[in-house]
Order: structure tokens, then C-alpha cells, then sequence
């Protein structure tokens, strides 16, 4: 008789589990499935009736404060929404959203459907000071935009004011200087055109100059007014998260569960942008690479990015050039980071990054397309993921 071979699958969502299960040619692939994967699922402020009623069904629950984390399959969670309809919904969209990336990012004239590819934000810093020294003047932003753009950007983010660990805010005055006329510049380049600021004056002048994205690091906290104003203008609007302030953000980042953390301050920024009028669909959620947070942390938000997909709401990801690439390549300055920002490219895109930020567009944009073809099952063999 021959030895037994044992090999563990991969299958970590439902779809390959339903093809892993066919391959045997069972027709009971589709009755299965939803047996297979085992969820984690943190639930904060919710009854703990719910992990009684899901140990019922054979799941498992732990509990603390009013926080619980419930270990169940698809087919618990589904016997518990039966019983427990109400309480259960919000569960089962976060698993479905997890498992199934959709919607449609609407800027203005332009439209950007989500899960078939990632899409590449080209950083255009019209600053002296940027970090990484990207920054360009005015009259130089048009032609950087156009090359952006040559190589496989999606997206153009004008960005007035450095936010790099210990930069003093520029004035309002000079920061519309900056942003402006390149706005205006870039807005007839024929894709969308972001605004990186937090100041609503900015963000107001920007948008009518042809801004159709509003990305405000503070996650709408700095300046009250930005999420009325993204709602005043049938904008999407991307909120990050940051601990503490720029000027001191690195002095000492410390966080008690980053990922919590992360996660409830950027549904607080959504609860601001939804009460003002923001769909919560065009509410992009960013964890804030590299904005109070040490390697370690960043390293996390890399591994751990697929939680913020719970939400139903794109994801974006801005590791371009900065320090922890640097540290972990051995103290590179930012000009040489450019192939381990692609290796946090691909990992962000492989745990559910829709947008990525980047400064060297023609390096990453070839990253991402392969991680695209590996992480988006089907589209590249559909021709739909092959751009270049
Ligand atoms: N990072 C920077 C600036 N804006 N916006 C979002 N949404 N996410 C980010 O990670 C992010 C951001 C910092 O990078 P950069 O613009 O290159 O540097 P500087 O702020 O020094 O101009």
C-alpha cells in the first residue's frame, strides 16, 4: 500500500474552498463551504447574549468589558442571524464584506469600480520640504503629473503643506498658493484629482478648481468643517488615521491594541462624514502608514489591512518611501526605498488595498499589476486586470 500523503490546502475564502471542494467532483462542494473557514470576529458594544447563543450553535466566544470576540463558521454565524436577526445583520455584512471586495468609488465624472484592480494614486508634493524630496514647484507639478500619468497612475494627489514627522503646519495663504493652480492644472488630465490637505479652506478652493477627492490625514478631525464640505460637494473623501499631530506624532507612539484602535477612530471619522451627508461607500478608509507609529506597528497594519475591509468601504494604503521601509532595509535613505515600498505594495494589495499612494508610479503601478493578477482571482485571465 502506498504511504499516506498529507498536504494542508490553501483556501482562505469561500469561493476557494467551494473550488478546492469541487476538484473531488462532491456535489456537496456548496453545502460544505460554509462549514470550512473558521472567523474571529471582534465585536465591540454589543450583548453578550450573542456569544452564549453562538456557543449553542458550536462556535466559541470570548468576552471583556463589552468587547467579544466570536469564533464561529459561515454556518454558525448563519444558524445565529436565524435566531438572532437584528443582532446578528451587522456580523454577517462584516463577514460578507471581508470576503467580497465591491462598490464603486464616485469622483465627480469619473467612476472607479472596486475589486477588479488596484488603483495607483500618484503623489504630486508641491512643497520644498516633503520627506522623501519629491517635492516639486508650481511650474513643474504639470509635467511630473503627466509622466505620473504615462507610466500607469490613476489617480493625482496635490498635496501643499509636508506633513513629515516634526513639520510645522504652512499657512493657509501659502497653501493655496501651492495647490491651486495645480489643481487647476492637473484637473483637465482626465483622471480624478485628490486634494491632501485637512484645512477646509483648501480643500473648498481646491474642489473648485477641479479637485474631485478630498484625503485629509486627520481623518476630518483638524478642521470640523471638511465633512460638510465633501458633502456640500458630492465628494469621496479619504480619512486616516493619525496619532497625535505631525509636529509630534513620532515623539512616542504607543497603542494599548493598534488595530482597535485604528478601526474605531476611522469609524468615528465615518460616523462625522456619514452625519454630514457623505455616503458611507465613499468614505475611503486609510490606517495611516507611518503616522504615529513605529516599524512595528506598521509592519502590523501591513499583515492585519484586511480587517479595515470589514467595513464595505475602500482601502487605501500610503507606505510610499517612508522610514520603516527605510529601517528595515538597513537604514535607507528614501531614495532608495523604492523596491521595498513595492513589497508593501504587494503585500497591502494581497490583504485588500483598493488604492495605493505612491511617489514612484512606474515601479509600483508593474508591482501592483502582479499582485493584482494573483490577489483578484480571474481577472487576469479575463483580460480585464492587464492594463500594460
Ligand atoms: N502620507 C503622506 C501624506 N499624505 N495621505 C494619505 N491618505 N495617506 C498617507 O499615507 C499619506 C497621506 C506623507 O507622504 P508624502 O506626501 O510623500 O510626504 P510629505 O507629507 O512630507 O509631503
Amino acid at each position: 500500500m502506498n504511504e499516506m500523503r498529507v498536504r494542508v490546502l490553501v483556501a482562505d475564502d469561500e469561493a476557494a474552498v467551494t473550488a478546492e471542494l469541487r476538484r473531488l467532483g462532491g456535489e456537496a462542494a456548496g453545502r460544505l463551504a460554509p462549514h470550512a473557514l473558521l472567523r474571529l470576529v471582534r465585536v465591540d458594544g454589543a450583548a453578550p447574549e450573542l456569544g452564549q447563543a453562538l456557543r449553542a450553535e458550536g462556535g466559541e466566544a470570548v468576552a471583556a468589558g463589552d468587547a467579544q470576540v466570536l469564533i464561529g463558521t459561515e454556518a454558525q454565524f448563519a444558524a445565529l442571524a436565524r435566531e438572532l436577526p437584528v443582532a446578528v445583520a451587522p456580523i454577517r455584512r462584516a463577514l460578507h464584506h471581508f470576503d467580497t471586495p465591491t462598490g464603486t468609488l464616485h469622483c465627480g465624472p469619473y467612476t472607479l469600480p472596486l475589486g477588479k484592480k488596484t488603483y495607483v494614486m500618484g503623489i504630486v508634493n508641491v512643497t520644498p520640504d516633503s520627506f522623501s524630496g519629491d517635492g516639486v514647484g508650481a511650474d513643474d507639478a504639470l509635467r511630473r503629473a503627466e509622466a505620473m500619468l504615462a507610466d500607469g497612475a490613476d489617480i493625482l494627489d496635490v498635496g501643499g503643506e509636508s506633513t513629515r514627522p516634526g513639520a510645522d503646519p504652512v499657512s493657509l495663504e501659502e497653501e493655496l498658493r501651492r495647490v491651486v493652480p495645480t489643481v487647476r492644472a492637473l484637473a483637465g488630465l482626465g483622471v480624478p484629482v485628490s486634494v491632501d490637505t485637512y484645512k477646509s479652506a483648501v480643500a473648498r478652493a481646491a474642489v473648485e478648481a477641479g479637485a474631485t477627492l478630498l484625503n485629509d490625514i486627520s481623518g476630518l478631525r483638524f478642521d470640523l468643517a471638511m465633512a460638510p464640505l465633501a458633502a456640500e460637494a458630492g465628494l469621496p473623501v479619504i480619512v486616516m488615521h493619525i496619532q497625535g499631530e505631525p509636529r509630534t506624532m513620532q515623539a512616542h507612539p504607543v497603542y494599548h491594541d493598534l488595530m482597535t484602535e485604528i478601526c474605531a477612530y476611522l469609524q468615528d471619522s465615518t460616523d462625522l462624514a456619514v452625519a454630514a451627508g457623505v455616503p458611507r461607500a465613499q468614505v475611503v478608509l486609510d490606517p495611516g502608514f507611518g503616522f504615529g507609529k513605529t516599524p512595528t506597528h506598521n509592519l502590523d497594519i501591513l499583515r492585519r489591512l484586511r480587517e479595515l475591509t470589514s467595513y464595505g468601504q475602500p482601502v487605501l494604503l500610503g507606505p510610499s518611501r517612508k522610514a520603516t521601509i527605510g529601517k528595515v532595509l538597513g537604514d535607507l535613505p528614501p531614495t532608495e526605498r523604492v523596491e521595498g515600498t513595492a513589497a508593501a505594495v504587494v503585500a497591502g494589495i494581497l490583504h485588500g488595498a483598493d488604492i495605493v499612494r505612491v511617489h514612484d508610479v512606474k515601479a509600483i503601478a508593474r508591482a501592483a499589476r502582479l499582485a493584482d493578477a494573483v490577489a483578484r482571482v480571474g481577472n487576469w485571465e479575463q483580460g480585464t486586470g492587464n492594463r500594460t
